[in-house]
């Protein structure tokens, strides 16, 4: 099974040269990217910028040593999921049980045993690409291949506070197939799934990488567009809502062509700009939706 197919990196802390060159010749026929930093601060910084999939940690360095780095490392959220090997020279047991209690999941102790070093790190390695996996696997809608409502609300929040801090717009599209729930009770839940799968082909196709589009429950699905107002969103939710209705469904001798309702809200479109929250824009694109469905459907409103 292949748990990860990019190529895992490793970033090794660690204020000695010769340790970094013998990491590097320990690891050599290892199918990893290997980072380097020679100080506390240094490593702060790359493990930040590059979210290595495994730090190997100098529990001894001048000024902030191995353990405190350990504690900075695991108190952030995008770093904490990064498993932790110290390498040490100590043999003390107070400290190896002070290093797993702040997070590390293994030691290796200098000098290093070749095959044993590379063993902990494949271990690790394997892990961290399971853990990999399943958050991956946790934020995707099975059905549609799309990311899941819970990714989506994530997403927003984030999108949200760069609205906040630096001003840069972004909209919601909320979408709804029309009259679902007759295109199931005619021609079978089963032909209904595949419905939802191919509209979310389609929606997957026209949204561009920096836009996260979900699955947002049943036969509904949203997406976030950054750095886009809501004059720019309602152009790609018109493209949609046409590429939506061209599609058509063989079912026995009937062709089925599902419509779409969409409604769009932006950041753009509130005054308060401090106050505006994840949840409300959600009810702005909700609202927008109802109309298009009161106004008779296949339509976008903003
Ligand atoms: P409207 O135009 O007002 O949206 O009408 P509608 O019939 O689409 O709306 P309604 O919410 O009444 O029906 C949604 C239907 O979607 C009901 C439910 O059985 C169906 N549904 C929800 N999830 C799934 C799914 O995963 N697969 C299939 N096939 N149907 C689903
Ligand atoms: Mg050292
Ligand atoms: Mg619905
Ligand atoms: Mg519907």
């Amino acid at each position: 099974m292949v748990v990860n197919s990019e190529q895992q990196s490793v970033l090794v802390v660690d204020d000695s040269q010769d340790i970094h060159a013998l990491v590097g010749a320990r690891l050599k026929s290892e199918r990893v990217n290997l980072l380097h930093a020679y100080d506390a601060e240094e490593g702060l910084n790359i493990a930040r910028e590059n979210l290595p999939d495994l730090i190997l940690l100098d529990l001894d360095m001048p000024g902030t040593d191995g353990l405190t780095l350990c504690r900075l490392l695991k108190n952030q959220d995008e770093l904490v999921h990064i498993p932790v090997i110290f390498l040490t020279a100590t043999l003390d047991v107070d400290t190896k049980v002070k290093a797993f209690e702040l997070g590390a999941v293994d030691y290796v102790t200098k000098p290093f045993d070749a095959i044993e070093l590379k063993a902990r790190v494949r271990a690790a390695l394997k892990t961290k690409g399971y853990h990999d996996l399943l958050t991956t696997k946790a934020r995707i809608d099975a059905l549609s291949g799309l990311w899941n409502r819970g990714y989506l609300s994530e997403q927003l929040s984030a999108e949200l506070s760069l609205w906040h801090r630096h001003g840069q717009p972004v909209s919601l599209l909320m979408m709804d197939i029309d009259h679902f729930k007759a295109i199931n009770d005619t021609h079978g839940h089963p032909f209904g799934d595949l419905v939802i799968q191919r509209i979310g082909r389609v929606i997957n196709r026209l949204s561009r990488e920096s836009d996260v589009a979900c699955r947002y429950g049943g036969e509904e699905f949203a997406m976030i567009l950054r750095d886009t107002p809501a004059p720019g969103a309602t152009v790609i939710a018109k493209r949609l809502r046409r590429e939506i209705a061209a599609l058509e469904f063989t079912a026995g001798r009937e062709t089925v062509s599902p419509t779409m309702s969409i409604g769009v809200a932006g950041s753009d479109q509130f005054d308060e700009v401090a106050e505006l929250s994840g949840q409300q824009l959600v009810e702005a694109a909700d609202q927008a939706l109802y109309r298009a469905k009161d106004t008779g459907r296949n339509r976008v409103v903003c």
